[in-house]
């Protein structure tokens, strides 16, 4: 992970201005390092920020992520999908959420 791939999800993600929610906005993925459905394509990253690991995975190759999971250090997680509505906006759902 580079400093500046953290910089960028900084920008977007995992700060009190920006926190993972349905009005996050879209998410650029950079430099996958994990193949999470196996389809032999690079798709997935981790970050940690502000004591919160995302896991974020592009499954359209998209170049912005559609899943994110964060898990907080208390072992909360919440994990979220992106969909894109008729106005051409990213908004983000809640899929689950739970305590590891
Ligand atoms: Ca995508």
């Amino acid at each position: 992970m580079t400093m500046h791939d953290d910089m960028l999800l900084l920008g977007t993600l995992g700060t009190a201005q920006h926190p993972m929610g349905p009005d996050a906005g879209e998410v650029e993925l950079h430099a996958p390092t994990a193949d999470l459905d196996g389809d032999g394509l690079l798709d997935t990253r981790t970050y940690a920020t502000g004591g919160t690991l995302y896991v974020a995975s592009d499954l359209d190759e998209d170049g912005f992520a559609d899943h994110i999971t964060a898990v907080e250090g208390e072992g909360g997680f919440e994990s979220w999908q992106a969909h894109r509505g008729a106005d051409g906006e990213v908004r983000w759902a809640r899929t689950d959420r739970g305590s590891l």
